[in-house]
């Protein structure tokens, strides 16, 4: 079989499997079954010391907690000297009816013509002259799928994805465009005073396991990254890598207020948001949606997709260090509710859907659970209530939660919530009345 045609069966298995309600394919889908497990605690240290303030949770707790999930989960990308090189293909073209502004910058990384580029489109909303806050996030194939507009970039690069999206041997192809509109309602984020930004996942590194022949690996100088060695960062790392690189870009934009920027994705690409706001804390708010096993799930809980299955199917997202976990779960020194813990004190959101079992609901509530206690320490509202909202109710303070009806999927309520969260924590008490009349 054809590496790629492998990859898209595999692909769809996995959607398929997450559908399956039942323990089939040895996965756990019952609560009864989940192991007895102690979770490590974010406010004891690793001496043995218990965290009493927010100056000891800076000055040293938090790296302990950064530097394990660099060093047993996500790996490593290390420094570069990269210049990025910024080509704007377009300055700000009305779209949208006329509600937004629509803008493609090309971020080539590096000097060479041939070095990996990021094609990052932003719509701004036209009724706002001054800079305004955003939401940024990768997509999964091309940006010409968030909206049905013929001006954005057909995105050339390997993705994933199947003929039903307008992805053909992997290339996206002209009926590729607004395919997944539905996750990505500008229309709606621009009126509400917000820019939204995207990317394609894949122009920082292409989401098959190759050995990191491409994609921006090749651009780090350490052999051991192309081998993949031990605490080498992954394609999440990867990933989260060039959305910093977007940051940078939005310190350079005046029509961003880059102080208020939330990073958001869905699934994978929520694993990605999670880790990028936990490295990066120039990231004001972070959104995850649907973000499942090495995102917002309790790895300890085994339940739905587990450490070994992702590290099996995807070998390539997280480090290799990480696989010593597969089976293994309680001896992991950190799990996903310390991932939450490293966002804090800023706004942290966490959203699961009634179907999406392979994502582990519960678990990703819980995790939300048992990062208050960080939230809390340093002075936030934290989670504001110890018990699960009903299927859509949101419960938001600095944390949010909901779980939406549905499957796996990123939808308009998802996205009203994620509104209300950055207007909440984003905008003042004047604009937020203007804005939702
Ligand atoms: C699944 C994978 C999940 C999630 C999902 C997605 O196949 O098992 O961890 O990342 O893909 O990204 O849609």
């Amino acid at each position: 079989m054809q590496k790629n045609s492998f990859h898209e069966c595999l692909y769809l298995w996995m959607i398929f499997m997450s559908t399956i309600p039942s323990s089939a394919h040895g996965q756990n889908y019952e609560e009864a079954k989940v192991p007895e497990y102690t979770l490590p605690d974010p406010l004891v240290a690793e001496d043995g010391e218990s965290v009493r303030t927010a100056d000891q949770w800076f000055s040293s707790r938090r790296k302990e907690i950064l530097e394990l999930f660099r060093r047993e989960v996500y790996g490593r990308i290390p420094p570069t000297t990269v210049s990025p090189q910024l080509n704007v293909t377009e300055q700000g073209t009305p779209a949208l009816d006329g509600s937004a502004l629509r803008r493609q910058v090309t971020i080539r990384l590096g000097e060479e013509p041939s070095s990996p580029k990021i094609d990052l489109l932003i719509y701004y909303p036209a009724h706002i002259t001054k800079a305004t806050p955003a939401f940024v996030g990768l997509n999964f194939i091309g940006n010409q799928s968030i909206q049905a507009d013929p001006q954005i970039k057909l995105c050339e690069n390997w993705t994933i994805g199947g003929e039903h999206e307008g992805v053909v041997d992997h290339r996206p192809t002209e009926a590729s465009r607004g395919k997944k509109a539905s996750r990505w309602p500008v229309k709606e984020i621009v009126r509400r005073g917000y820019a939204v930004a995207t990317a394609h996942c894949g122009d920082l590194d292409p989401d098959f396991d190759d050995s990191f022949k491409n994609g921006v690996h090749a651009l780090f100088g350490n052999p051991s990254q192309k081998n993949h060695d031990g605490d080498s960062g992954g394609t999440i790392a990867a990933w989260s890598w060039g959305l910093s690189r977007i940051m940078d870009y939005f310190e350079h934009d005046a029509k961003i207020d880059h102080r208020r920027v939330a990073v958001v994705g869905h699934s994978r690409l929520g694993k990605t948001a999670l880790w990028t706001g936990a490295r990066d804390p120039r990231f004001a708010a972070v959104i995850s949606n649907n973000s499942g096993c090495g995102g917002a799930a309790l790895s300890r809980r085994q339940f739905g997709e587990t450490v070994e299955a992702i590290n099996t199917n995807f070998p390539h997202w997280f480090c290799t260090n990480f696989k010593t976990y597969n089976r293994n779960e309680s001896a992991l020194p950190v799990d996903q509710h310390m991932l939450l813990s490293l966002i804090a004190p800023r706004p942290v959101y966490v959203a699961s859907a009634t179907e999406d079992l392979w994502a582990d609901p519960q678990g990703e509530f819980l995790a939300v659970l048992a990062a208050d206690p960080v939230y809390k320490l340093l002075g936030t509202e934290g989670f504001p209530s110890t018990t699960k909202p009903k299927p859509d109710e949101s419960t938001q303070a600095t944390m949010g939660y909901h779980l939406r009806t549905g499957p796996h999927d990123v939808r308009w309520y998802d996205w009203q919530q994620y509104l209300d969260f950055a207007d909440h924590h984003f905008q003042s008490t004047d604009a937020k009345k203007k804005k939702r009349k």
